[in-house]
């Protein structure tokens, strides 16, 4: 072996280790809502060695990366044996997107990559896999639900942007092993956002929706929609009910997507969702919360206005800057929910809050008016009730 192979081997062991052992502390102080961490959870850089360099000294004598990864973002989660799993997205330089489980003690630190990516079937003229949504369903099936992209076949000629965008399904008992099933077919020419609901609906699969036009707009589409699924081996969605539309001059303007799949609480069923709206810089994504009724799925009963979490500091640069994205989230046995968000589709960070109060604020907090005239009134009541009470000196 030559120096340089050895000077190498020794600084990549040494930061790799570093970096995946980095603790994460809480960030005090927030809004109340919920708490961020330091540091990203997983980035390209967690990836292990052992998927980017070639060791063998003689084939690599400079020791240089062989399979460069370039993000680890837009995780699916779930507690899994007492663990707590995501499944990232990992994008390598070749901009191809895979599915890799990373495994933590805690929630918030010490994430590793199992050995390998996760080997799903390839189908059709498919090119790209990503944001999978990891859902224990009471059928005994964990199921992982992501898109699935392929060029376009009726793009213009030279037009290698042109793509369809659609719904893959598989399931799992051991996260080792995924079995795919048919993709899921809907009315909708594209499919992105594409959630299963993890108990039945009168006996039948639930799936949330988001139905669109093209690969990028929305069009007269658009919203979180719902639909009944039979046989979940040969899905179909005949009927989409949109029970969350896009509103002018919101957060979720342009388009909205549902996010991982929503949890039961006494009170209703919680979402987290993500809404997008345009600006002079580019599309702006942030995350927004809800709630809907225990018996009617397609019932948003509280629905706090603007977003619950936006990209903020270092979390606003990266591949695709200004982006708050989310798939995944964890609700413990004691109430405590971790938020996995990905950052400007470059990184993973964890935010913690509860169950109690998440729905706290998505009862409690006012709801969207839709002028900056009840924006004003909204503020006025609150000042007004705060003139009449004496329990804080400010
Ligand atoms: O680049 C931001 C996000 O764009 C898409 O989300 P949506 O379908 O709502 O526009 C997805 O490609 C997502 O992966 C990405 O983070």
């Amino acid at each position: 072996m030559n120096n340089i192979f050895n000077e190498r081997l020794a600084y990549l062991q040494k930061s790799h280790h570093e970096l995946i052992n980095k603790p994460n502390n809480k960030v005090y102080g927030g809004n109340g809502i919920f708490e961020r961490f330091e540091n990203p959870i997983l980035t390209g850089a967690h990836a292990p060695l052992t998927w980017r360099y070639d060791f063998d000294a003689e084939a690599n004598p400079f020791l240089m990366e062989r399979f460069g990864i370039n993000a680890a973002f837009n995780a699916g989660a779930i507690k899994f044996n007492g663990k707590y799993i995501l499944l990232v997205r990992v994008e390598g330089v070749d901009r191809k997107s895979f599915f890799a489980v990373a495994v933590s003690d805690n929630g918030i630190d010490g994430f590793k990559f199992w050995d390998k990516p996760v080997v799903i079937q390839h189908r059709g003229n498919e090119t790209n896999l990503y944001d999978m949504r990891v859902v224990q369903h009471e059928d005994g099936w964990i199921y992982g639900i992501f898109c699935t992209e392929s060029k376009d076949p009726m793009a213009p000629e030279g037009d290698q942007s042109a793509a369809v965008a659609q719904c893959g399904i598989v399931r799992t008992k051991d996260l080792l092993n995924w079995e795919r099933l048919a993709d899921l077919r809907t009315p909708s020419p594209q499919q992105r956002n594409v959630v299963l609901h993890p108990e039945f609906v009168g006996g039948k699969y639930a799936v949330y929706t988001r139905p669109q036009d093209s690969f990028i707009e929305a069009g007269k589409g658009g919203g979180i929609g719902f639909g009944l699924v039979d046989n979940i081996e040969n899905a179909v969605v005949d009927n989409e009910i949109v029970i969350d539309r896009k509103v002018y001059h919101t957060i979720y303007e342009a388009k909205n997507g549902l996010g991982p799949a929503p949890i039961k609480t006494d009170k209703g069923w919680l979402h987290l969702a993500h809404g997008v709206r345009n600006t002079a810089a580019g599309l702006r994504y942030t995350l927004y919360m809800f709630l809907t009724d225990l018996n009617d799925l397609t019932k948003v009963i509280h629905k706090p206005a603007g977003y619950f979490l936006a990209p903020e500091g270092e979390e606003r640069v990266g591949d695709v800057s200004n982006v708050a994205f989310s798939n995944g989230w964890i609700a413990d046995e004691d109430g405590t929910v971790y938020i996995y968000y990905a950052s400007s589709d470059t990184r993973m960070h964890v935010a913690v809050s509860t169950i109690e109060r998440l729905l706290d604020y998505v009862i409690n907090t006012p709801e969207d008016g839709f002028t900056s005239f009840q924006s004003v009134n909204t503020i006025c009541k609150l000042v007004d009730k705060n003139s009449s009470v004496n329990k804080v000196t400010i």
